[in-house]
């Protein structure tokens, strides 16, 4: 596959919609397909050129729509299949592709195949998930779910465990069976040829686990299966594919994404997103080190280039908010959010927006009977059994929770902020009256005009895309500042990380270079403003 064919998403900036918060257009509370395809002419605008679509499969919803009960199916609560295909055909006449969320590490335990498997050991099916004989209250090993609990879930019929690396409603599809395996790349035939712009592969790094060595991300066989996959699907196509690997090295991304196509596109690697917090344990928060950060992803800058290619994000429905996780969500709301817009969207790599980060969009702190996540509700009860304090865990869950990014849109000021005339999923996080997307579209200094500047310099600016990196004041505390080079062209991006101001002088290379963007209308000599963040230009 020629390198030229995959150029549409270098340059391109993508947006990622979680369908249930996104858009409701009936009144049920819930966002839908249709609510998407109102709303793509704000998404034209602002100028994206893929959506990223959380799972909108069949679903009973145990996890947001990440357990799919049938591949091939539209969810009746976010609309029809006729939906699907109107979003996708819509799309491409505004020049947006539709990249589908595909989980393929587990199914639903509602799914046909899971009915079948759990019938009998003898059954076609059985051996399409992970088995293990057992007894009763013993189960194979202490491997645990993420979503907390033992990844064993016994089935008195069978006198069988299953594997379940997420819920237990997750049950883990078995990829050693070439059954399981052709069965997928069949389906994935099958929505390519509905049009579809690409996917988004959920958990992918876990698909290869071998439970019996206690192995769940980057098992043997995982690049063999990629690679089977993509050859028997995508591979010869245009299609743009980013797999969610947690447990990605540099070197390892270096297969996913090799140039030669012979596996994904890109991938979303979480090194920066794991940064403030204690050990392995998201919820056990500690104070981000801008200087650490500053190091990991100008480190994945410098290794991939022109060896793979990166993701650029600093959120998605899994996170909290950029605004409140790496900027000031209080009284530098926009400076910082169009500070962290400028960091990323500098980088080498394909930037993706999650719903909302283009409005500023905030944490919130909800009482627990208004959270909905399956994760955080168990986090809360296991922790609370274990006897940690109550305010303690509520901190975490403000601070990290995933449904800090998933309360509704704020489209306008409006009743429910625009998002339903009916009674939201999840509740509205009250500062919608301030932040809002009606407020911000025909405002030029508004987060989204900024946004909407980022994306199009992408394309005006062929150093984004291609050119080199290179960080420059390593250690400095506060200061996230780099050079990006091609042939004659220099590109500075400088920021002021913090809420403080900064001393600061312009490299000599850059006197005399043109300031293509800033996040203030008027700068001070010398100095950058709490959250400053400027681009430079020498061409
Ligand atoms: O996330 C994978 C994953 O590892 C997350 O559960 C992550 O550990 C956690 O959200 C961090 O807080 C993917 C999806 O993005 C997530 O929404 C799903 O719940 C999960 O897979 C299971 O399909
Ligand atoms: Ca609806």
């Amino acid at each position: 596959m020629g390198e030229t064919k995959q150029l549409w998403w270098k340059d391109a900036v993508m947006y990622q919609i979680y369908p249930k918060s996104f858009l409701d257009t009936n009144g049920d509370g819930i966002g839908d397909l249709e609510g998407i395809i109102e709303k793509l002419d704000y998404l034209q605008e602002l100028g994206i050129k893929g959506i990223w679509l959380s799972p909108v499969y069949r679903s009973p919803q145990d996890d947001n729509g990440y357990d799919i009960a049938d591949y091939q199916d539209i969810d009746p609560m976010f609309g029809t299949m006729e939906d699907m295909l109107r979003l996708i055909e819509e799309g491409k006449k505004r020049d947006i592709r539709i990249i589908m969320d595909l989980v393929l590490n587990h199914s639903s335990d509602e799914h046909r195949w899971f009915l079948e498997a759990k019938k009998s050991k003898d059954n076609p099916y059985h051996d399409y998930y992970v088995w293990r004989d057992g007894e009763e209250g013993v189960p194979p090993n202490d491997m645990t779910s993420c979503f907390g609990g033992s990844a064993w879930e016994w089935v008195p019929e069978l006198k069988q465990y299953y594997f379940h690396q997420f819920s237990k409603k997750q049950p883990d599809l078995n990829w050693e069976n070439e059954k399981v395996r052709q069965e997928l790349y069949a389906m994935i035939r099958w929505w390519m040829d509905k049009g579809l712009g690409g996917f988004r592969l959920d958990v992918i790094d876990c698909i290869a686990k071998e439970p019996d060595k206690k192995i769940t991300g980057n098992g043997p066989r995982l690049h063999e299966f990629i690679q089977e996959m993509s050859s028997q699907t995508f591979g010869k196509s245009e299609f743009l594919t980013v797999g969610e690997t947690w447990g990605a090295t540099p070197e390892i991304a270096r297969k996913y994404s090799n140039p030669d196509g012979s596996e994904f596109s890109m991938v979303f690697q979480f090194e920066h997103i794991m940064l403030d917090q204690d050990g392995g344990e998201k919820w056990d928060l500690k104070e981000l080190d801008l200087v650490e950060l500053k190091k990991v992803l100008s480190k994945w800058q410098k290794e991939l280039y022109q060896k793979g290619w990166n993701s650029l994000f600093w959120d998605n429905h899994d996170l909290p908010r950029a605004v409140s996780r790496f900027g000031n969500d209080n009284e530098y709301r926009v400076e910082s959010a169009k500070m962290l817009a400028t960091v990323l969207h500098g980088m080498q790599g394909t930037p993706y927006i999650y719903q909302g980060e283009e409005l500023g969009m905030t944490n919130v702190s909800y009482e627990l009977s208004e959270y909905r996540d399956i994760e955080l509700l168990n986090m809360y009860q296991e922790r609370m059994e274990k006897g940690y304090k109550e305010e303690e865990i509520m901190k975490s869950i403000y601070a990290k929770g995933r449904d800090n990014a998933r309360t509704p849109m704020q489209w306008s000021d409006e009743k429910e902020a625009g998002f339903t005339t009916g009674t939201p999923w999840i509740k509205v996080n009250p500062n919608y009256k301030e932040i809002n997307a009606k407020s911000q579209i025909h405002d030029e200094n508004s987060i989204f005009s900024y946004y909407k500047k980022l994306v199009q310099m992408r394309k005006e600016y062929a150093i984004l895309v291609e050119g080199s990196y290179e960080l420059l004041m390593e250690e400095d505390p506060d200061i996230f500042t780099y050079v990006r080079r091609l042939f004659d062209e220099k590109l500075l991006v400088v920021a002021n990380f913090h809420g403080v101001e900064r001393e600061y002088d312009l490299p000599k290379e850059f006197e005399g270079a043109t300031k293509i963007l800033c996040n203030y209308q008027e700068e001070v000599a010398g100095k950058l403003k709490p959250y400053e963040a400027r681009i430079y230009y020498i061409g």
